[in-house]
């Protein structure tokens, strides 16, 4: 069984079209999100948190929009920015913007506590750099680790897959009732998110590409 790690049923709708009936399962579980400039060492520690808390394959999913006019932001502070701001702000700040282009990113990370052969698909071993932008290692009990002689976890360390998808699109009004998040002020070949069906925003979506890689991948696993 797959754990599906995610506080958010939206992402877990479009997840369930990529993985077959039955081998997947929600694990509403809200993995420390450490501050970093990109997606990847976010998943991935996230990944072995997550690991250490079901004791089973777990896969995952980090994702945020980047403006290019404001240098990516919101990228990884996307959710902070949507819970305090609102997308309604997002959309005023960005109306004002000679570029309007955006990027939605999305990030899998997989874990199941075993090592992977090669791939073309970027591993992250949780070495020394990914270690420093996931900041002072903290130990199960949540403490931090930073200048005590403690033993790191056990599960520091363990190889994490990663899956990235993205999408291209701008920033408009808001526009549509469905999907979730900021669906509704972003633009893909003149629609938005949100004015796509589940099964047409998985088809260009950032989380319709990196699913697909996964569950190609994961089919022969
Ligand atoms: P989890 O961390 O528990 O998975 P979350 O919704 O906080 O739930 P992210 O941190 O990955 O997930 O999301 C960052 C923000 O981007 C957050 O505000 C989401 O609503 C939004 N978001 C993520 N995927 C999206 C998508 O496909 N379309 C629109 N907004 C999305």
């Amino acid at each position: 069984m797959l754990r599906y790690v995610t506080t958010n049923a939206g992402k877990v709708r479009e997840a369930e079209t990529y993985l077959a009936d039955g081998t997947v399962r929600q694990l509403d579980f809200d993995y420390t999100e450490i501050q970093a400039d990109s997606l990847a060492p976010i998943a991935a520690r996230g990944a072995r948190e997550a690991y250490r808390e079901a004791g089973g394959p777990v896969l995952v999913d980090d994702a945020g929009l980047f403006i290019e006019a404001l240098d990516g932001f919101p990228g990884p502070y996307s959710s902070y920015i949507e819970n305090t701001l609102g997308i309604d702000r997002v959309w005023e700040v960005a109306r004002d913007l000679e570029n309007r282009r955006a990027a939605f990113r999305c990030t899998l990370a997989y874990c199941d506590g075993d090592d992977f052969a090669a791939t073309p698909d970027p591993i992250d071993r949780g070495d020394r750099s990914a270690a420093a932008a996931a900041g002072p290692t903290r130990d199960t009990d949540g403490t931090s680790a930073a200048g005590s002689t403690e033993p790191a976890p056990a599960t520091d360390g363990l190889p994490v897959k990663l899956f990235q998808g993205a999408v291209p699109g701008r920033i408009v009004a808001p526009r549509g009732d469905g999907g979730f998040g900021y669906d509704p002020i972003f633009e893909h070949d003149g629609e938005t998110l949100a004015e796509m069906s589940t099964a047409a925003k998985n088809a260009v979506s950032h989380r319709g590409r990196a699913l697909e890689t996964f569950a190609e991948w994961y089919a022969d696993r």
